[in-house]
């Protein structure tokens, strides 16, 4: 049946969608032994309803530049499914984003969120703005623009958008501004926003600090081991990958890499994340080259340099590494490399860095692997807490999101390992994602009917 749903949707797909039948591929193989054993899956077309998107929304997004010249962009917004609760998820903004891409990112949403256990549907969005080398008007008048057109398709109860790639707190401003301007309401439309009107605390550290609780209980269970003391490598150099080097380095584990879209960093005493602050911080964007001048000890790699299907950061010896930069960064070259050097642990932080034949790879040497849509969920997790603030117009302090951030990336962790090993597929945590993801699903699926 698998075989099938894959080859019919490769038939009505077209070239930009790889990444999507890369996400599909993966999920419905984990699932070929699960459908076969309920009926009512094939009998209401579990399947073929879930790989299928409820909606996709295009518009145009017109808007002025600082030169008065008028800029036009796509934006999108893909409603995935909402059996668990209204649509949730990031809203991109990056010259790559396409259908296909925002599909892939949306699907695997859909099972992100099933996996927090909490009411969350799975959606995603953005445009194909590139917010490089823009004033902050620019930026302003671009989002402005954006949700001039995406407020109608939007609501704390029918969907919620976020950040993602390109998207921090100041867009998620400038657009909860927009909304309230064109609607009067003042309700949790977005997560993510600033906090000084409905931000949750906490948001903006949650997927990075949400990785390293997921990567420290999965190391304590499955081989006893900390991460105090071990050198680990990230990659980025983003909201992820900061929050992700910031919790590291917390728990006394040694940072010596990051990267960007343009080169790597090794930095062999530890990344130094003032200065890669300094260097990203919203509106600046300069490229990681500069850390290197200012750091002599710290080398810069420029991604020219290494061959398209291998990559700096990975090449570094390593006990654990974690990609938190973009999808298939992390290729098979450099999943040979990391197991030649000795690393035990890849924890995704973002979403479906590593490309299938590294994943394959991984599982096969006994590496342990988890897929970003079990580890990186603790950020959509903290949007939720904060759409829960917000309906009942509470505060949560500090202490109070963190502890049940750790909780919830603990829950995932056992979630999944249980769900795996019940399958016979112990320590196979694509595997036990997928399918503890999917059950959630499926019967809230059933449930509601066709
Ligand atoms: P940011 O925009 O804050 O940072 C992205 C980082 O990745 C930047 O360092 C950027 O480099 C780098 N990057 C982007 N595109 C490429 C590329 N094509 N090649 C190499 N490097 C690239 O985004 P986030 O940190 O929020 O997101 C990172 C990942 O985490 C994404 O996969 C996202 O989907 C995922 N994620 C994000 C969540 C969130 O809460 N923000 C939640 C869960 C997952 P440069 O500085 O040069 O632009
Ligand atoms: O990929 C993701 O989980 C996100 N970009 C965050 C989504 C959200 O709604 O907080």
């Amino acid at each position: 049946m698998v075989e099938k749903i894959l080859a019919n949707l490769e038939k009505s797909s077209c070239a930009v969608d790889n990444t999507f039948l890369q996400a599909v591929s993966e999920v419905l193989h984990s699932l070929e032994s699960v459908v076969d054993s309920d009926p009512r899956y094939d009998a209401y077309a579990i399947l073929e309803r879930l790989v299928t998107p409820d909606r996709v929304i295009q518009f145009k997004v017109q808007w002025v530049d600082d030169q008065n010249h008028v800029q036009i962009n796509n934006g999108y917004r893909i409603q995935f499914n909402n059996a668990l609760g209204p649509y949730k998820g990031g809203l991109r903004f990056h010259p790559s984003v396409s259908i296909g891409v925002l599909k892939f990112l949306a699907f695997e949403q859909i099972f992100k969120n099933s996996l927090t256990g909490l009411p969350i549907g799975g959606a995603k969005g953005g445009s194909d703005f590139d917010p490089k080398g823009k004033s902050d008007f620019e930026i302003m008048k671009f989002c402005r623009a954006f949700m001039r057109e995406l407020h109608q398709y939007i609501g704390a109860r029918i969907d919620v958008p976020a950040g993602d790639i390109g998207v921090g707190s100041r867009e998620i401003g400038y657009l909860f501004g927009e909304y309230k301007r064109i609607t009067h309401q003042y309700d949790g439309v977005l997560s993510g926003k600033p906090y000084a009107f409905g931000g949750s605390l906490m948001r903006p550290q949650a997927t990075g600090y949400g990785v390293v609780y997921f990567a420290r209980e999965m190391l304590n269970v499955e081989l006893q081991e900390s991460l105090e003391g071990k050198v680990c490598t990230v990659s980025g150099a983003g909201n992820v990958a900061i929050h992700t080097i910031e919790k590291l380095q917390q728990i006394g584990a040694l940072v010596v890499t990051c990267s960007d879209s343009d080169g790597t960093i090794y930095d062999p005493k530890g990344i130094k994340l003032n200065v890669v602050r300094e260097l990203k911080e919203e509106g600046k964007r300069l490229s990681l080259a500069e850390y290197a001048k200012l750091d002599p000890e710290a080398v810069y790699t420029p991604k020219a340099q290494y061959p398209q299907d291998a990559h700096a950061v990975w090449q570094i010896p390593c006990f654990a590494a974690f990609p938190c930069a973009t999808q298939n960064e992390l290729s098979l070259l450099d999943a040979q490399k990391l197991i030649e050097n000795g690393c035990v642990a890849v924890v995704e932080g973002a979403n479906m860095p590593t490309e299938t034949g590294a994943i394959e790879l991984f599982l096969q040497e006994g590496i342990l692997f988890s897929p970003g849509k079990a580890s990186n969920a603790g950020g959509v997790a903290v949007s939720e807490f904060e759409m829960s603030q917000n309906a009942s117009m509470e505060k949560w302090d500090f202490d109070k999101v963190d502890r049940k951030l750790d909780e919830l990336m603990r829950q995932i962790y056992k979630r999944v390992s249980l769900t795996a090993k019940e399958s016979g597929r112990e320590r196979n945590f694509v595997d036990g994602a997928n399918i503890a993801a999917f059950k959630r699903v499926a019967e809230a699926m059933l449930l509601e009917g066709v």
